[in-house]
């Protein structure tokens, strides 16, 4: 199946659609930029067969050779797990360099929606997404997640926003742009490490079936935004908010005095939280991953049966 002449829908994944049974898509910068490997492709794999347990089929998503790709192998995702860095780090504005070249992409929240949209999948989950930078009222550094939320529709779960972003605004980003921002169980935004921060998420939903019914409701009305799904890490995986906070604050003081920008930004900021907090914010994150799989698996499952 190929609705796009730069896309290939693995053959399972295919299927599954055309059968309108339900797929979770997954993004490859959290494989190749967001964790160390050979914790990436353990992990990688490991969320992948929560998706099936859950009653799902999972479709990591990456560009190879140019190639725009809708499920992977598991040997395409040891590749970009043993690459790592060395694999650029493809948002919206590098898809057509990146395609017409031939060369490979780990696929950001941003491009991961675009690929699942353009194959037909609806449901995403991932660990945490880009938003708007602390001090981006003077460096202008807001992921370009934002943008693809109020723009493509898909609904993406995730942890809620690490605090090396300003979530305040990042908040306000997403109501200025049309994004509902929904709290699974909880009336507080995630952080991502912790269970909650101090700001309110726009609706509280507490079960799969109400998700996907809200989706549902999304597609019917013709609104062609996605939709954000905060579910929080559970409770004994959670970091004490003292402890990375201090990390956070030393990471973003590093960046700023090295100067770092740009797409860099945030693999820079994951890297150095991840270091000076040794192995515990690695443990979180992969376990709160692991959560958000299991909701999106049960999300699309419970969309499918609607
Ligand atoms: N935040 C995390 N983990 C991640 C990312 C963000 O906690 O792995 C990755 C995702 O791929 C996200 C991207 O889409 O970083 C955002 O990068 P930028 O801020 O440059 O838009
Ligand atoms: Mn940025």
């Amino acid at each position: 199946m190929s609705i796009n002449k730069y896309l290939d829908v693995k053959p399972e994944v295919a299927e599954a659609i055309a059968a309108g049974k339900p797929v979770v898509a997954l993004e490859s910068t959290i494989i190749s930029h967001g964790m160390p490997y050979p914790q990436n492709v353990e992990t990688a794999l490991k969320v992948e067969q929560i998706i099936r347990d859950n009653g799902a089929v999972p479709a990591t998503i990456a560009i190879i050779g140019g190639r725009l790709k809708a499920g992977l192998t598991s040997e395409e995702i040891e590749y970009f797990g043993k690459k790592g860095h060395a694999i650029a780090k493809a948002s919206r504005r590098d898809l057509a360099v990146l395609c017409a070249r031939g060369e490979d992409g780990a696929t950001t929240v941003t491009t991961t929606m675009m690929i699942a949209h353009m194959a037909g999948i609806k449901i995403f989950a991932t660990g945490g997404i880009g938003g708007v930078h602390r001090g981006a009222e003077k460096t202008m550094d807001i992921s370009a997640d934002l943008e693809e939320l109020s723009q493509t529709p898909v609904m993406v779960v995730c942890a809620g926003a690490k605090a090396i972003l300003d979530l305040g605004l990042t908040l306000e980003y997403l109501e200025t742009h049309g994004v509902p921002v929904i709290g699974y169980g909880t009336e507080k935004l995630p952080a991502f490490y912790s269970r909650e921060s101090k700001f309110n998420v726009d609706y509280r939903i507490d079960t799969p079936e109400d998700l996907a019914k809200s989706f549902k409701a999304q597609r019917d009305l013709g609104l062609t935004n996605g939709m954000l799904v905060t579910n929080p890490i559970p409770e004994q995986y959670a970091m004490p908010s003292d402890v990375i906070n201090k990390a956070i604050d030393q990471a973003v003081a590093e960046s700023v005095e090295q100067g770092i920008h740009g797409k860099e930004s945030t693999p820079f900021l994951l890297a150095r939280v991840a270091e000076l907090t040794g192995g515990d914010s690695l443990h979180s994150n992969i376990e709160l991953v692991f959560n958000n799989a299991r909701l999106a698996a049960k999300t699309a499952v419970a969309y499918c049966n609607l």
